[in-house]
């Protein structure tokens, strides 16, 4: 069929236009083009490969996780008791950042806001904040961001755009209940004025900082969360920074690192992640030392140390990093449990990290038997579960010069074909979580 050109089919094309442009949802920073820095900054993150989560607010004070204003379905005055209750007179930020270190991570998220909307930072866009509401009366960002920075340690901030606390936060979201607030609000307020005022506090008052880690927004998955707008910003207060959403969703222009809750990238045994993994962002897999983000008291499922190294040797193998999360106690203490664990990760790491860090997912897909990590001409079989003395692996391009065990050096006997690489395996040992071979790779290049 043959349509006729009419005034009134362009007067319709024209306004089909008008509201795709102008009035749909905007998906990301249109154009967006990474700067030399944020591409950098984008190799620099995927080096680093293992970091601190922390999950720490005025919801410690309750030890029932950081949902408890949500999950107890308090009223905003009764939430806004709380802050009143926190002191953290043990906070220590060179503790923290030397805690960090010592587990052999290379960086710390920590959430300056969670979905209780509450500034962990002081924050001049409303009171809503520790400095104001809380007897601490300080700021605990700025003392950790002077650390992160003495002690050559990554900072990024964890940022909710989810909001149960402020009344502009309208229409609310799938986690609404009522709570007190009035049933109107201005959304574009909320995020222009608002959010972006914080994030230019976040972005102007700490220094160069990593990045922005936005979680949340699957709260209102269809609304327009102005990101062209709030990225720009972040990009151009920041160009290094990276923006890390997660959305679990597909990432939009604008987003530098794709990150996947509590599953390897393109698993989702959590139900929520998505399958689509990106092959050009850095990739990032986010999990907790126990069962809870913010401290729980009756909480004491903790992963043990082999547990950790073995989710962050899966993590590189699948060319991501791994953020481990702690909730450290409201009066600033880390629990001994944690500190204890991250030690071991630490002294794991000093052995085996040079099959960890600064390496890219290796050249064979991760299997059951394990995965392989890349570096220069060096590739990394780490071999997780496989006791029988012969490992079959498929072919790896380029000929292979030497095969060693990372944790003594000793040769590994090897034969290579066609067909793929055989190796002769050691007998694991009990303690063992890992054991490294080192393939030297010769391409001829
Ligand atoms: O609801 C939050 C949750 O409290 C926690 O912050 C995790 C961390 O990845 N993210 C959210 C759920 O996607």
């Amino acid at each position: 069929m043959i349509h006729k050109i009419t005034s009134e089919t362009i007067k319709s094309a024209v306004l089909a236009t008008f509201i795709f442009v102008f009035l749909s949802p905007v998906m990301g920073q249109s154009g967006y083009q990474p700067s030399p820095e944020n591409l950098q900054a984008r190799r620099e993150f995927q080096d680093m490969k293992f970091g601190m989560f922390i999950h720490w607010g005025v919801y410690s004070v309750l030890g029932d996780g950081e949902w408890i204003f949500h999950n107890r379905k308090l009223k905003v005055e009764e939430y806004n008791r709380l802050p009143m209750f926190f002191d953290p007179e043990k906070f220590d930020a060179q503790a923290w950042v030397a805690l960090a270190k010592a587990a052999g991570m290379k960086y710390i998220t920590i959430t300056s806001r969670h979905h209780d909307g509450f500034a962990m930072f002081d924050s001049k866009v409303s009171d809503w904040n520790i400095v104001q509401r809380t007897p601490y009366k300080k700021d605990p960002l700025k003392a950790l961001a002077d650390e992160c920075h003495r002690q050559g340690i990554k900072l990024f901030f964890y940022y909710s755009q989810l909001d149960w606390h402020n009344p502009d936060y309208y229409p609310r979201g799938a986690t609404d209940w009522d709570n007190s607030r009035p049933d109107h609000g201005n959304w574009n307020a909320y995020l222009d004025t608002y959010m972006d005022g914080q994030l230019t506090e976040l972005l102007t008052n700490y220094g160069p900082i990593g990045g922005i880690w936005f979680d949340g927004m699957w709260d209102k998955p269809n609304a327009d969360w102005h990101l062209d707008k709030t990225y720009a910003l972040i990009h151009r207060l920041q160009p290094a920074a990276l923006i890390i959403p997660n959305h679990h969703q597909t990432p939009r222009p604008g987003e530098d690192v794709q990150t996947f809750e509590r599953d390897l990238p393109g698993q989702n045994t959590a139900g929520f992640n998505t399958n689509y993994v990106s092959d050009q962002l850095p990739l990032e897999s986010s999990d907790t030392l126990n069962d809870n983000w913010g401290f729980n008291i009756g909480d004491s499922n903790y992963k043990s140390a082999a547990e950790v190294e073995r989710r962050l040797v899966r993590a590189a193998g699948n060319n991501s990093n791994l953020l481990m999360n702690i909730g450290p106690y409201p009066n600033g203490e880390i629990d001994p449990q944690f500190v204890s664990r991250l030690r071991s990760v630490g002294e794991w790491l000093s052995k085996y990290g040079d099959s960890i860090y600064g390496t890219r997912g290796g050249p064979l897909a991760p299997a059951d038997w394990g995965v392989t990590t890349q570096k220069g001409n060096k590739v990394y079989v780490h071999v997780l579960n496989w006791n029988a003395p012969l490992l079959a692996l498929a072919p790896i391009a380029g000929k292979l010069s030497q095969a060693r065990s990372l944790s003594d050096g000793a040769s590994v006997e090897f034969t290579q074909n066609a067909d793929g690489v055989i190796l002769r395996l050691a007998t694991a040992k009990p303690d063992e979580t890992d054991r490294v071979i080192v393939l030297t790779v010769n391409t001829g290049q």
